[in-house]
């Protein structure tokens, strides 16, 4: 029985080695991989928990390195099929705000032709929770329709929904990702909007962040977790809210601090910590993504979590 199974596109990564510099005056570049769907996973892995993830790769080396490091990760890769189709790729480099911005080579990609039938019904059945984003359904309408699907079977068999809306607005117009997206978020149990995306979601960029929770929760959302960056966040049920400020770091590289988020999150989740503990184990994994490059290299271990909050001392030497 997996903790958490998550369903998503994974593809070969590029960055600078030097990810002060660009991609275009060096020659020295990391190789390595990133979906957010996994880093969810192997997030909830290093975190102690059981998780493993479907989607579809080619038979090419990145097909092979995304298993092989998932393998390695303790994540169950047993329903990942290798396909005639090519694994996507994606590179990534800061920007003068420091943000960074990524590049996708992903259409017609193994993973746009996953479809219903593909789906490992078994296995979403017997999960606790099914972690799905908004990433999937905007890759094609076969990937829309698996989702969907996944999500209706997880529903019927009462396997909990985590949603992440991860807005991509490289890969759709504003009006599909909204009918796409509403229905999905309304069908979840746990909901991990960020503030940008609640208000592109709900049309409506004058909401407070209280007025973005209220209304999914009046959608009969059951648990809304609002991420406010470097803010912190706000995590609220129809009885509960807790509202919890981040931790101060130095940002290497901000993508994948989302999904360290939710696995951190879905762990307390899981480890029946309280809505309090849960937020904020969920924004000390963020944070520490944060500070380490890569989309899933620093994703940490629950020794390390407990390191920096000052709970456990390591000794080192
Ligand atoms: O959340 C981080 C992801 O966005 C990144 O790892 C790559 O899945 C990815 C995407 O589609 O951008």
């Amino acid at each position: 029985i997996l903790d958490v199974l998550t369903i998503g596109e994974t593809m070969g990564l590029f960055m600078p080695s030097d990810f002060e510099q660009k991609l275009k005056t060096q020659t020295i570049v990391t190789k390595s991989i990133g979906g957010s769907e996994t880093n969810v996973a192997i997030g909830i892995s290093r975190l102690g928990r059981k998780s493993g993830w479907f989607s579809l790769l080619g038979k090419d080396p990145f097909g092979d390195e995304i298993l092989y490091r998932l393998r390695a990760e303790g994540v169950d890769t047993s329903a990942v099929r290798q396909t005639d189709g090519r694994t996507g790729l994606m590179l990534k480099e800061k920007s003068l705000t420091g943000d960074p911005r990524v590049f996708y080579y992903r259409e017609n990609s193994a993973a746009t032709h996953m479809n219903p039938e593909d789906l490992p019904i078994e296995l979403i059945k017997t999960s606790r929770i099914l972690h799905i984003t908004g990433i999937t359904p905007a890759l094609s309408k076969n990937c829309q329709e698996t989702i969907e699907t996944a999500v209706d079977i997880a529903k019927e068999n009462g396997v909990k929904v985590s949603f992440d809306p991860n807005i991509r607005m490289k890969l759709w117009d504003v009006e599909t990702m909204r009918e796409v997206l509403l229905p999905l978020a309304k069908k979840s149990d746990l909901f991990f909007p960020g503030l940008n995306e609640a208000h592109l979601l709900l049309n409506n960029s004058n909401l407070t962040p209280d007025e973005c929770i209220q209304c999914f929760l009046d959608w009969g959302i059951p648990e809304v977790i609002l991420k406010l960056g470097a803010k912190g966040a706000i995590s609220a049920t129809s009885t509960e809210k807790f509202e919890a400020e981040s931790f101060p770091v130095i940002e290497v590289d901000s993508v994948g601090a989302g999904d360290g988020f939710c696995a951190g999150y879905l762990v307390g989740y899981l480890n029946q910590l309280s809505i309090s503990e849960r937020t904020e184990l969920a924004n000390a994994v963020g944070a520490i993504v944060v500070g380490r490059k890569g989309d899933y290299e620093g994703l940490p271990t629950m020794d390390e979590v407990e390191e920096f909050l000052g709970k456990i001392k390591i000794v080192t030497r």
